[in-house]
């Protein structure tokens, strides 16, 4: 046994244990309500809890609570002192209790100390909590699991000077003075919940006012409080509230339950919203944008994420999970309601071809590491860890593939019948299919294997055109590769989307008149064939990206480019786009490792012209088909992993298209650099994020021309996205303007995080072999918080993620930077930490130099002798490899 090998051993002895789906048993307890009395300050905040408890088993058993760094003061039942208690690792067990009773528990706990920024804490100088997963035990001692609903009340009493503001959730029911300049409000929340979805605030903040009238002719009051002197970003997300109200009752038939809807946007957050029930709490990159402050990118993103909030006011709130391995339930389904929301709101196409980025680029890495997990993960270790591109984006793309199995019609019923059975209630994602096959009356029981089962499966696909006949028979072998915590794999239920082509690039009537087709592959290999088809056509697979599969068929040159032509479903246009690239790279890379020589051959470069200049494609669509396959999602068309090879071949390419069509990307920026008034509108923002992309091409092969339209493009522009493009195409292309302009920005930004934060992130994707020296020395930048998760990630996370050759050196220098962050980070906010190790546990498919010297980083890591769970976690898994 090696040295390290030991060292997990010993390791794994004084650490938790996973915890298994298959262990889930109802709780002995129930309560039925909850009334909370908080006395606010900074280090000892008096948290007096006040339940109704039942006991359900039948067997009289101890009561459990959860309780985490709190520091218990007395406990009372039934009005009475009580004393019959131990306090455990993990909590208090109560002892000897009636079948029902009054349980008083108060407590004290230390809100300013707390920079894990998970239940009470403070955020700047507002008061404010985190409780979702398992934050609630850090306020008081609670059956703090999602299957235990309770009536809360709250009260909240702070200084009135301070904190004008006292925030729950819920409905305001009281408010008045106290003594020594204290006041307090009361809140009551009439909709039982888990204390997941508690939240508390109190701050002084701007304060921006609305109304929506709900389609049943409810007034509910929308709030959103910001930071003092930002109420000039709040029109946006006010906006997009609005919008996300009305979509859900159009499109889901659902609508608003409270009287207000209160979101309040806060600095330090470590991700990106909480969907609490009433008081939604924001990090403030997500809801706070103007012009000059946010990109295009930026307001979509707020839309998406105040969508996706609001959208969990029933699917999450109203209905909730059993347990937390459901999680999916929840936030699979809400993911993919906030991205319908965005493809009806935007372009659908330009929609599906950024999550579909994101499942390539990290979730396809994420379901082949060593934290494989199914969508509905079997075991966990810290809940906090599973909030993942799996459970999230795979997830959605789950539900998806349901909605395209059932159509929308049948699928609007099973969600209306899933409301219908399960309002008020904690369920499973069992349940939800369970409705969505019985309004649909569609077999779903292979389907559901899709919950069970990780990895990325493949789809390998033959096809044989019979003349003679007039037939086309296509062949589908599907195969998912064993993964991390499954070995043995099954045939999952697979939708393929298809159209075909014929020779003049028309597609064929495959159904009623319909061009396209979904095949149900649900065996190992199946075979589909076509009748009366007239001669050979190019088959046009996983329209839609119609399951989140890896998929393979011998594509020539001329049917991808075909398919970029031709194809109906614009999505498929950009995904053969995509795979001719890929071809290309991977060719590329192999020459480079046989000492062969590169290239890039003329009918590649004509494809892509035509794209280019194309006076009809949607202009967002033309940008995104060159925004080709990332050094990251790259690395997943490989089964042994070269950095440099990949990282010097991709940029031969991009230099080669570049030359290539150098005067038709200068003429593309010039025809879309025509200044007018700012609009975050679909057809602005999709010009703006052609001409950036064609800047960015400028600045590969004309370095006076492009420093000349950057520094142009700064004096004139009137809004962030154009200044944030010509900045990257600065700091992308190395242009002799970079230091100046970079600087200007610092200037005239440094007293704004959230700004500044753009400024990080381009710092750490940095080009350049000093990249690491320039991000030590920005640890100390006037503009920089070690402590705020926003810059962080910014700073470290951006170089980690995406400055995938720099990150990868083989010198080992960007394995130590980030292990050397996260050893000061585990102590203080272990969450965040253990988000930002993911780039350096994915190594399976680097060279052996490199493996060896991320085990040692890990090791250096796990030799720490107070190592939290959530790297502890992922950092054994990624050693046991
Ligand atoms: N439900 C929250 C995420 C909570 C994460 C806890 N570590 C935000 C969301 O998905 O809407
Ligand atoms: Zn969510």
């Amino acid at each position: 046994m090696s040295n390290s090998d030991s060292l997990v051993e010993e390791v794994i002895e004084r650490n938790p244990q996973e915890k298994h789906l298959s262990d889930y048993r109802p709780s002995d307890y129930t309560i039925s309500t909850i009334d909370l009395e908080f006395d606010l300050f900074d280090h000892q905040t008096k948290v007096q809890a006040i339940s109704q408890v039942q006991r359900v088993s039948k067997e009289v058993t101890p009561l459990f609570l959860f309780g985490e760094a709190l520091n218990l003061v007395s406990i009372l039942v039934d009005d009475v002192d009580y004393t019959d208690f131990e306090l455990v690792k993990d909590g208090i067990v109560i002892n000897h209790l009636p079948t029902s009773f009054k349980l008083e528990i108060n407590t004290e706990i230390d809100p300013a100390k707390n920079h894990a920024f998970e239940g009470l804490y403070k955020s700047g100088d507002a008061f404010c909590t985190q409780c979702e997963a398992e934050g609630f035990r850090r306020i008081t001692y609670y059956l703090d699991r999602p299957d235990v609903l309770a009536k809360f009340s709250t009260k909240v009493i702070a200084d009135k000077t301070l904190y004008p503001y006292l925030l729950s959730n819920g409905n305001q029911v009281d408010q008045g003075d106290l003594d020594a300049g204290r006041h307090f409000v009361s809140w009551v929340d009439p909709f039982p919940k888990p204390a997941y979805l508690f939240a508390l605030v109190a701050g002084d903040f701007d304060l921006v006012e609305d109304n929506f009238i709900t389609k049943s002719g409810r007034d509910v009051k929308l709030a959103i409080f910001v930071d003092k002197g930002n109420l000039d970003k709040t029109q946006h997300a006010m906006l997009s509230l609005k919008k996300s109200m009305q979509w859900d009752e159009e499109r889901f038939n659902l609508e608003y339950d409270l009287d207000i809807y209160m979101i309040v946007a806060v600095d330090f957050f470590n991700m990106g919203a909480m969907e609490n029930k009433g008081l939604n709490v924001f990090n403030s990159k997500f809801v706070l944008a103007n012009q000059q402050s946010a990109t295009d990118q930026d307001y979509l993103g707020v839309e998406a994420v105040i969508g996706h909030e609001y959208f969990h006011n029933w699917t999450g709130n109203r209905i909730t999970c059993r347990d937390w391995f459901q999680l999916s339930l929840k936030e699979g389904l809400t993911v993919f309601r906030d991205q319908e929301f965005s493809s009806d709101l935007g372009s659908r196409s330009v929609n599906r071809i950024a999550n579909v980025m994101t499942m390539r680029d990290h979730q396809f890495a994420e379901d082949a590491g060593p934290m494989s997990h199914p969508i509905r993960p079997e075991s966990v270790m810290e809940m906090n860890n599973f909030y993942t591109l799996t459970v999230y984006e795979k997830g959605s793309e789950v539900i998806r593939m349901l909605h395209t199995l059932l159509g929308e019609e049948k699928f609007q019923k099973g969600m209306q019948l899933y409301v219908q059975r399960h309002d008020g209630q904690a369920v499973t994602c069992d349940d939800f299919v369970a409705a969505m096959q019985d309004a649909s009356e569609i077999d779903l029981t292979l389907f559901k294997r899709w919950y069970s089962q990780s990895g990325t499966p493949q789809v390998f696909v033959t096809d044989h055109y019979d003349s003679v006949n007039q037939t086309y028979q296509i062949t589908f072998k599907q195969k998912t590769l064993p993964t991390a915590d499954q070995k043995k794999k099954l045939p999952l239920h697979i939708p393929i989307d298809i159209e075909l082509l014929d020779s003049n690039g028309n597609s064929l009537e495959l159904l009623e008149g319909k061009k396209n087709r979904v095949l149900s592959l649900t065996q190992k290999e199946q075979t589909f064939v076509f009748k009366h088809i007239l001669s050979k056509p190019v088959p046009c697979l996983f329209r839609g990206f119609s399951a989140p599969v890896k998929y393979q068929y011998a594509y020539t040159d001329e049917q991808l480019l075909d398919i970029m032509s031709f194809a109906s479903d614009e999505f498929s246009r950009w995904d053969a786009g995509q795979t001719l690239f890929n071809k290309y790279l991977v060719k590329n890379v192999k020459a480079l490792q046989s000492g062969g020589a590169l290239s890039l051959p003329e009918i590649f470069i004509d494809g892509f012209k035509s794209v280019l200049v194309s006076e009809t494609l949607d202009p967002s669509l033309v940008a995104d088909m060159f925004a080709f396959t990332s050094e990251n999602g790259a690395r997943e068309l490989f089964e042994q992993v070269d950095i440099d090879a990949i990282h010097n071949a991709r940029d031969f390419m991009l230099k080669e298209i570049a030359t290539k069509l150098h005067e038709l990307f200068v003429d593309t920026y010039l025809r879309h650099n025509q200044l007018k008034a700012y609009q975050p509108n679909i057809d602005d923002i999709a010009k703006r994020k052609l001409k950036n992309s064609a800047l960015s091409f400028i600045a590969r092969v004309d370095k006076k021309v492009a420093d000349e339209y950057v520094l142009a493009q700064i004096a004139s522009c009137n809004n962030m996205t154009d200044y944030l493009g010509a900045l990257n195409a600065a700091n992308s292309g190395l242009l002799p303007c970079r230091a100046a302009v970079m600087q200007a920005f610092d200037d005239k930004w440094f007293e704004n995080g959230l700004v500044m934060d753009k400024w990080f992130v381009l710092q750490a994707s940095m080009p350049s072999d000093n990249v690491l020296d320039n991000i030590d020395a920005l640890f100390n930048h006037r503009s920089f918080d070690f402590n705020n998760p926003n810059r962080l990630r910014s700073l470290v996370g951006a170089f980690a993620q995406t400055n995938t050759y720099r990150f990868h050196h083989v010198d080992g220098s960007g394995y130590a930077f980030l292990t050397d962050q996260l050893i000061k980070l585990n102590s203080q906010n272990p969450q965040v930490a253990s988000r930002l190790i993911t780039p350096l546990i994915q190594f399976k498919n680097l060279d052996q130099v490199r493996i060896k010297l991320i085990k040692a980083e890990l090791n250096r890591l796990l030799a720490l002798p107070d190592l939290a769970v959530d790297l502890y976690e992922k950092v054994t898994k990624a050693l046991a490899q």
